[in-house]
C-alpha cells in the first residue's frame, strides 16, 4: 500500500493526513476561519483606503453595497444562501437532522414569558405552548381544510410540492373571521394571542404590520425547502436586530417524522448582538456547529416565534398523514411586507374589506382598498366562506 508521504523538503516532516472525514472538517474549519479574516480584513482595507482616498473617490465610486457595487443589492443575502443551496436535502437524506427535543437546552414549549423572550434572543425561535385551546385548532383546521379543497376543486389551488404533496392556501385575512383574529392575536381565536402580542412588540417594536399569512398544508413526502432566513430581500449588512417574525401557528404535531420546521437555533446572532448572517461568513460551518439542524418539536396548539435572521426552512414530512399550520410574517412597521405572495394584501374585495379592524388594516398596510381582483380564487362559484 502507498504510504502517504510526510517528508518535507522545506520545513521538515509532515503532520500525518488524517482521515477523510476528519481532514475535511479541519479544513472546512480553516476555510471558514480564513474566510472570515478575510472578510474583515477587506472591510478594514475598504474603510482605510476609503478614509485615505476621501470624498472625490468615494463620490466616483457611487452608490455600493456588501456586495460590491448593486443598485439590486437585495441579491445580497441570496447570494450567501448560495452555499447552502441542497443542504437540507442532503441532512435530511442522510439522517442528520436531530428533533429539537434531544437536546435539553433547546427551547421547549412554554408559557413563561420570561423563558420564551430568553430562548428567542439565545436561539432565533421559541414555542408558545397552549397558544391555542383543542377547540380552536378545531375551528381553524377545519376552515382551512374546507378552503382548501375549494380551491383544488375550483382548480385554483396552490400546489407547492411534487407530487401534489404539499398546498399552500395564501391569504387566509381573506378566508376566514378566525385567522382574521388569531391573526391580530385576539383570544376568541388564540387563547394566549395577547401574550404572543406582546413578545412580537418586544422584538419589532409597536405597529408592526403584517406579510403575509398562509395556510400550509404538507402531506407524507412533502414540505422540504432549501435553508433559507426570512429577510432575505434585505440588503446586506444587516443591524443588530431582526426585521421581522414568522409565527407558524402549529395545528397538528410538530417533529421530524412529521415535517416540523428545520431551523439552526443560534444561526440569528452572537452574544455581542452581531449578525452571522454578514459578508464572507460560512453558513455551512453554522450548520455543521452544535446542535446543528435540527426539527422543531411543538405540539398542536403551539405556536413558534422566529426571529427572521435565524437559518431555516421546511422539513420533509415522512410519516403517514398531513401537517398543518399557519405562518404569518411580521415586519417592523415602516417596512413593505416582505415575505413571498404579500403584495395579496392589496387585494381585498369589497366585502372582505368593511369586516377588517383598524389594526388589521395598518398590519395590511392598507387604508383604502384596491379594486382589482384576487386572481387566485375565483369567488364566482360561492367557494369561499368567511
Ligand atoms: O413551513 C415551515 O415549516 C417553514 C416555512 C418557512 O420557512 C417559510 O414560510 O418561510
Ligand atoms: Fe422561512
Amino acid at each position: 500500500m502507498t504510504q502517504p508521504d510526510r517528508a518535507s523538503s522545506a520545513s521538515g516532516r509532515l503532520p500525518a493526513v488524517a482521515d477523510a472525514d476528519d481532514a475535511l472538517a479541519r479544513l472546512r474549519e480553516e476555510n471558514a476561519r480564513l474566510r472570515e479574516e478575510l472578510a474583515q480584513l477587506r472591510a478594514v482595507a475598504n474603510e482605510t483606503t476609503a478614509a485615505d482616498a476621501g470624498w472625490e473617490t468615494e463620490m466616483r465610486r457611487g452608490i455600493g453595497y456588501a456586495d460590491g457595487r448593486s443598485p439590486t443589492s437585495s441579491l445580497s443575502a441570496g447570494r450567501l444562501l448560495k452555499q447552502l443551496a441542497g443542504i437540507s436535502k442532503e441532512r435530511m437524506k442522510t439522517g442528520r437532522v436531530r428533533d429539537s427535543r434531544e437536546f435539553d437546552y433547546l427551547p421547549k414549549e412554554t408559557t413563561d414569558e420570561a423563558r420564551l423572550e430568553a430562548d428567542f434572543v439565545r436561539w432565533g425561535y421559541c414555542v408558545v405552548k397552549d397558544a391555542m385551546s383543542p377547540r380552536q385548532v378545531a375551528a381553524q383546521l377545519e376552515r382551512l381544510s374546507d378552503q382548501a379543497a375549494a380551491e383544488r376543486r375550483a382548480n385554483a389551488a396552490t400546489i407547492t410540492g411534487r407530487n401534489e404533496t404539499a398546498q399552500l392556501v395564501a391569504n387566509l385575512v381573506l378566508k376566514g373571521a378566525v385567522f382574521r383574529a388569531a391573526v391580530e392575536f385576539k383570544e376568541s381565536a388564540a387563547q394566549r394571542g395577547p401574550l404572543v402580542d406582546r413578545l412580537l412588540t418586544k422584538v419589532m417594536g409597536e405597529g408592526f404590520g403584517l406579510g403575509c399569512a398562509h395556510g400550509s398544508i404538507v402531506h407524507q413526502g412533502g414540505g422540504l425547502q432549501e435553508l433559507h432566513i426570512d429577510q432575505v430581500s434585505m440588503p446586506l449588512p444587516y443591524p443588530p436586530f431582526p426585521f421581522g417574525s414568522l409565527i407558524i401557528w402549529c395545528y397538528t404535531e410538530f417533529n421530524l417524522a412529521a415535517g416540523g420546521t428545520y431551523i439552526v437555533p443560534g444561526s440569528h446572532r452572537a452574544a455581542s448582538g452581531a449578525t452571522r448572517f454578514r459578508a464572507g461568513a460560512d453558513l455551512l460551518r453554522l450548520v455543521d456547529g452544535e446542535p446543528g439542524l435540527v426539527a422543531i418539536c411543538a405540539s398542536p396548539g403551539s405556536c413558534v416565534l422566529t426571529d427572521t435572521r435565524v437559518l431555516h426552512c421546511g422539513g420533509r414530512r415522512t410519516a403517514e398523514g398531513t401537517r398543518y399550520a399557519m405562518r404569518c410574517h411580521y415586519n417592523r412597521h415602516f417596512m413593505r411586507a416582505l415575505h413571498e405572495q404579500s403584495n395579496a394584501n392589496v387585494h381585498v374585495p369589497d366585502d372582505v374589506y368593511v369586516l377588517l379592524s383598524e389594526r388589521l388594516k395598518r398590519m395590511m398596510g392598507i387604508t383604502a382598498n384596491n379594486h382589482a381582483p384576487i386572481g387566485e380564487l375565483s369567488m364566482d362559484g360561492g367557494d369561499a366562506p368567511r
